[in-house]
């Protein structure tokens, strides 16, 4: 079998989310997040300090430049430009963001830039967060200033990172007696009309950019082939998966997620023209982030969900359990342009570990290099069967906070010194191997993977 080229200009990158990587929580007029008032999990690290990038993304963005990445996907803190989610622009975040961008340039690296990344405006979420309506307002009115202030610089926009996530998140918290379903179903109708409005706009005002959602989009497998298995297969795949990268990009909510939702009189409420406002929107690219396929089994008739995601027996897993599928990658890939038609970019793939530095100061991270590996031989095969891919990034550049792990569980190609249990260390960068594994492949454009 002859391997397929990657594509000359192929974007090569690694990303990072503003709330946990940049700390300053409050520096220089900041309002809080949802991430900042929350309370983090019993002795995982909060969201003030992270790894500082706030202060060292000149040091961060050098050893980048040492890396050869060619781009870099990270996303701007709404609560830096409007503390309280509407109103005045505060000057001094976008100031601070030109600087970032500034500073990417010196190195060629271009900025992939997600609007909306988990933290919502703690003050917007005071008044019902995403399921009132008047959040849509405050995220087109947010999304505008960035596109307007910003453009030509950035091209590559998402809207909004693994809505699906939120949701599930949601949904959880519903099942466990805080709010309901029709809560969740709402809060993310809105989210899809508010991503709509922010994508027309950009093709309205900026043609040059190229936006989309960037959910977590993964094939499903049924545990067995048992008939009742396959079918919650394709239940699970059309709530989780289908619905979002549905309305998005093809405008319409599937059948399967509409019928559940009726049964449980969870249909949103919408505004006459919502519909034609979603359906109006024309993503340029699907951006997507993968780390694991999902196994499902069918429940028993009368059980509240369909379905119960379930280990896959023949797969690994990583340090935290989370299932290792490289070859799911590519059937995701496939999947996906089957659907939706669109080229692919991938915003997030990588391990979580504990990584300890060696006696020598080194962190040596095998682990992290076979599966990142293995996953850009299968991206390789997909380009190689037409599938168009244009970037793919690497959670995560640096180490950073896991929202509900800490700083214990690290993705990064550089190592940041937090001390041990999170304490906040010397904030110290070390490269670790697969941050060098890393600059060959990008040297040599994949043609060694
Ligand atoms: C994705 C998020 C990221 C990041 C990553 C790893 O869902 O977009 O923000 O957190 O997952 O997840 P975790 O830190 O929980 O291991």
């Amino acid at each position: 079998m002859t391997l397929a080229h990657f594509p000359d200009h192929f974007l090569w990158g690694a990303s990072t989310s503003a709330y946990q990587y940049e700390g300053a929580y409050n520096a220089d007029g900041k309002g809080p997040s949802v991430q900042d008032t929350a309370t983090p999990p019993a002795g995982t690290a909060d969201f003030q300090l992270t790894s500082d990038g706030y202060h060292r993304y000149p040091e961060d963005f050098k050893l980048f430049g040492d890396l050869g990445l060619r781009s870099y996907r990270f996303s701007i803190a709404w609560s830096r430009l409007f503390p309280a989610g509407t109103g005045t622009v505060n000057q001094a975040g976008l100031d601070y963001y030109q600087n970032v961008l500034a500073e990417l340039q010196k190195y060629d690296i271009t900025p992939v830039v997600t609007l909306f990344h988990f933290d919502l405006p703690a003050a917007l979420e005071k008044q019902g967060g995403w399921a009132n309506r008047a959040t849509i307002k405050a995220f087109v009115d947010y999304a505008k200033t960035v596109l307007d202030h910003f453009s030509p610089q950035i091209v590559y926009y998402q809207t909004i990172n693994e809505q699906n996530s939120m949701a599930q998140g949601m949904l959880r918290a519903a099942l466990a007696g805080h709010g309901t379903l029709k809560d969740v179903v709402q809060a993310n109708h809105n989210m899809f009309v508010a991503a709509a409005e922010v994508i027309t706009y950009a093709h309205e005002h900026h043609p040059e950019i190229k936006i989309g959602p960037a959910p977590n989009l993964v094939a499903v497998y049924p545990l067995t082939p048992r008939p009742a298995d396959v079918l919650a297969a394709t239940t699970y795949d059309a709530l989780r998966n289908q619905l979002f990268a549905d309305v998005t990009i093809l405008g319409r909510y599937n059948h399967v997620a509409w019928h559940f939702f009726q049964q449980y009189g969870a249909t949103p409420d919408m505004a006459p023209d919502d519909m034609a406002i979603i359906a109006g929107a024309h993503p340029d690219l699907l951006y997507f982030n993968y780390y694991n396929t999902e196994t499902v089994r069918a429940n028993d008739p009368g059980d509240t969900l369909p379905f119960t995601p379930v280990r896959n027996p023949f797969l690994h897993h990583t340090q935290f359990g989370w299932d290792i599928d490289p070859v799911g990658f590519r059937t995701t890939m496939r999947q996906l342009y089957d659907r939706y038609d669109l080229p692919l970019m991938i915003t997030e793939n990588g391990l979580g570990a504990h990584d300890h530095p060696a006696a020598e100061g080194q962190v040596h991270d095998p682990y992290r290099i076979q599966y990142l590996n293995d996953h850009i031989y299968q991206m390789r095969l997909a380009i190689g069967e037409g599938i168009p891919v244009i970037g793919y990034h690497i959670w995560s550049a640096v180490d950073l906070v896991s929202t509900h792990e800490g700083f214990t569980k690290r993705y990064g190609l550089i190592y940041v010194d937090r001390g041990e249990d999170n304490a906040s260390g010397t904030l110290a960068r070390t490269p670790k191997d697969s941050f060098g594994w890393y600059r060959d492949v990008i040297a040599q454009n994949g043609a060694n993977v």
